[in-house]
């Protein structure tokens, strides 16, 4: 007999620009299919290879099932199960215990495992405000590039990606998006058709890079320097629109001082480029009416990022690319939704609301906040650690001193999952989540200007519950009688937005429900007539808040911290540039343990260039050892001149344990942060390779 069928519309909710829509196909209550929605326009009706294999994911054997205790030692991974009652009131006893005597010992860390708004960091984070827990600084991806972009253009805001089809000229830098945002390159791929020249701006030859017309190969953490020189040659030459910068853009006269420091000839020696090829393609910059930078994040993750990233957005106001719909920047749209923070997350439940706020931690330095003792300046010692969203022991720099921190006796430790990590081997308590299949949520994007609903399209899978149930839960055994933490999903769901918010114009939560998406209303050319969102209402190439805060307000290239110039000791004891970006299978580290897509990435590599290779007798296909002070890894070294002479590529984030040496690339990275936002450093590390 054939069971019948049901068909669930739901959204990704993985932290990716392309925020698709998904069809999903329910038989006997259990996801079977789970395909793009072919009417909502940015998914196309395609989703990359990792989340085609949702279902997989969704019912794979190890999913958490039960609560679990720790019965072990920490790290070991040795957990019974208990039940939902015994959990939650063991976590309640420890929590309040603590709370009662310092609600700031209690450390949130969750990122963007779900992108959902309300399992995210809706109703934990009015959990955690009641509590008065001390605040998460959410860093770990985007921060230098969030704070480039508000320094320059007063928020995450930009053009939009349709309209890349139409660009003559695509700047694809610091952003790889065959791997990681698969529908612009669908995108650069049609302008491409239509005769559009494609430049990736990247360290490393990728799998777009390859397929660009050009690729310049800088060397991590010199973007800003690149930029400098593109508008050196842009305002020697007089490739400028002088119109768009006078109506529309504040401190020329300075932003063209600094310039004048960064001929092509000096940029071409930090960057490790040509200089006729900068010079040649800032011409054609200058030259082409459509020109498109496709920004990402992956070009901010360097000491000086945020920086970077300011130089290289004031390009497109330098020129005037702003004019045509098909011209412009594009590194985040998320800034045009309109959210409404306060209302989701309730930050006016901080018991110190709003003069005494609770302090707030680093994320990317979690390794050194769990070894901290405690003092006035720090605040007291972390006692209790709730993780949700995220996998801190692979995904945060510097992981020997995450796993000690995770390792701590005293410390106790709550991971909300769907998979037994390697942090829930940390845990105290394991308590089991939903997936995006299971759970509600509305979603907002960073690649597009859709708002999109997610239903749940099956039962919760054996005991699991939404965070957000799963918060509700351990406060109502706390004994927290605050009836913002007990609102359903929807109505969580609902704050979020500003209704009548121009955006928004004949919206009402019911349209949006039935439809499953809006597009938000929002001009084609948004930034064609100014309309930036700073203090001065210009594209601020000076920042007035950055001159107000005593800081340099003109972007300027900072050498990496781990670089010849930053560190010419460092340099000469670890002279390779490692960078570790994502693996194409692999999102972050979610999907490393669904079998079929890590069988495809094989094991942990490492592309060296010949040259460095041959330096170190380093044959293809042989087992290396990539160290540095902070520690070590093993990889299979790949000879190629995919990498940088003087770069070394770890595509990544592998699980340590289905790693073979149980490591991975976050053992040599540092917890140093970024010039603006506190954004992590990830390709900002040098380190040695020797034959293992
Ligand atoms: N398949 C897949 N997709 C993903 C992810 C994933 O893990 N896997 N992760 C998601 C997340 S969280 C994010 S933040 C995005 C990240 O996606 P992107 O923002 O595209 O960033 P990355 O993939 O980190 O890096 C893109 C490229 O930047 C290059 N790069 C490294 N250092 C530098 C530099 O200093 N300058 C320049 N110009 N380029 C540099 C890398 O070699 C890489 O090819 O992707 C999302 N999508
Ligand atoms: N070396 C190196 N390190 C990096 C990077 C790099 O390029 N190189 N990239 C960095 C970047 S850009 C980012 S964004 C971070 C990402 O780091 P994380 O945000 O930690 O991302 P993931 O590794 O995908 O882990 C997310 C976890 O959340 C869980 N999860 C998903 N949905 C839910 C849910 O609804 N409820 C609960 N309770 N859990 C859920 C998943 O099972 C998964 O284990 O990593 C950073 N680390
Ligand atoms: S990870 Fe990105 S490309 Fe893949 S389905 Fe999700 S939103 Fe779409
Ligand atoms: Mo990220």
């Amino acid at each position: 007999m054939n069971a019948p069928t049901e068909f669930a519309r739901a959204v990704c909710p993985h932290d990716c620009p392309d925020t698709c829509a998904m069809r999903v196909t329910v038989e006997n209550g259990k996801a079977v299919k789970v395909i793009g929605d072919p009417d909502h326009p940015p998914t196309q009706g395609v989703l990359c290879t990792k989340v085609s294999r949702y279902a997989e994911r969704v019912h794979h054997p190890q999913r958490l099932t039960t609560p679990l205790k720790r019965v072990g030692p920490k790290g070991e991974g040795r957990f019974e199960p208990i039940s939902w009652d015994e959990a939650l009131t063991l976590a309640a006893a420890r929590l309040s215990e603590i709370v009662r005597r310092e609600p700031q010992a209690v450390l949130p860390y969750s990122y963007a495992g779900t992108m959902g708004l309300v399992q995210g960091d809706g109703v934990a984070q009015r959990f955690f405000h009641k509590l008065g827990a001390s605040r998460l600084d959410r860093t770990i991806c985007a921060a230098a590039g969030a704070a480039g972009l508000k320094y320059t253009y007063g928020g995450s805001i930009g053009m939009h990606v349709e309209f890349f089809d139409e660009s003559d000229l695509i700047l694809i830098w610091g952003a790889n998006p065959i791997a990681s945002s698969l529908h612009f390159w669908t995108r650069a791929q049609a302008a491409k058709r239509r005769g559009a020249r494609l430049v990736a701006i990247d360290p490393y030859r990728s799998l777009t890079a390859e397929k660009c017309h050009q690729h310049i190969a800088l060397r991590p953490g010199t973007d800003g320097a690149f930029a400098l020189g593109m508008m050196h040659v842009l305002i020697t030459e007089g490739l400028l629109d002088h119109a768009y910068i006078a109506d529309h853009t504040l401190g020329f006269e300075a932003l063209k001082e600094r310039a004048m420091a960064y001929p092509p000839a000096r940029v071409a020696q930090i960057c490790g480029v040509d200089e006729q090829e900068l010079v040649e393609l800032a011409r054609l910059y200058g030259r082409t009416r459509k020109s498109a930078i496709r920004l990402n994040y992956g070009m901010q993750r360097v000491r000086g990022g945020g920086n970077a990233t300011r130089a290289i957005a004031c390009l497109p106001s330098l020129t005037g690319a702003w004019r045509d719909r098909a011209g412009g920047l594009l590194l985040s749209s998320s800034g045009w939704a309109p959210l409404d923070l306060n209302a989701l997350q309730r930050p006016d439940l901080i018991p110190g609301w709003p003069s005494a706020l609770p302090r707030i931690i680093n994320m990317n330095a979690i390794g050194d906040a769990l070894l901290h003792p405690g003092d006035a300046a720090f605040g007291p010692k972390v006692e209790a650690l709730i993780v949700y969203n995220s996998n801190p022991v692979a995904v945060a720099p510097d992981s020997a001193r995450v796993a000690a921190g995770f390792a701590r006796e005293d410390l106790f430790t709550i991971v909300l999952e769907h998979f037994q990590t390697d942090t829930a081997d940390y845990a105290d308590l394991i308590l089991p989540a939903t997936t995006q299949l299971e759970h509600f949520d509305i979603h907002k994007s960073y690649g597009h200007t859709h708002v999109m609903i997610n239903q749940p399209a099956i039962a919760p899978v054996g005991e699991a519950r939404p965070n957000s149930e799963i918060f509700r839960g351990i406060a109502r055994s706390m004994g927290i009688d605050e009836p913002a933490l007990y609102e359903s999903d929807e109505d969580v769901a609902r704050a979020a937005l500003v209704w009548g918010n121009a955006a928004l114009e004949g919206v009402d939560w019911q349209t949006l429900n039935d439809k499953g998406w809006v597009q938000l209303k929002l001009p084609d050319a948004p930034l064609a007539e100014g309309g930036f969102r700073t203090p001065s209402g210009k594209c601020e190439f000076v920042s007035t808040l950055l001159e107000k805060a005593g800081e340099d307000p003109v972007p300027d290239y900072l050498p990496p911290y781990e670089s010849i110039d930053g560190s010419p000791e460092l340099a000469a004891r670890y002279p390779l540039a490692m960078i570790s970006p994502p693996a194409r299978n692999f999102l972050n580290s979610t999907f490393v343990n669904v079998e079929s897509l890590r069988l495809t990435e094989g094991e942990p590599h490492l592309d060296i260039h010949p040259i460095d290779a041959g330096a170190r007798a380093i044959e293809d296909g042989q087992a290396v050892r990539i160290f540095n002070d902070r520690g070590s890894m093993t990889a299979r070294a790949r000879v190629t001149e995919r990498a940088k002479q003087g770069v070394v590529v770890g595509l990544s984030i592998w699980w340590k344990k289905l790693s073979p040496d149980g490591r991975n690339a976050n053992e040599v990275t540092s917890q140093a942060l970024t010039d603006l936002g506190g954004s992590a450093t990830f390709y900002d590390c040098l380190v040695e390779v020797e034959r293992a």
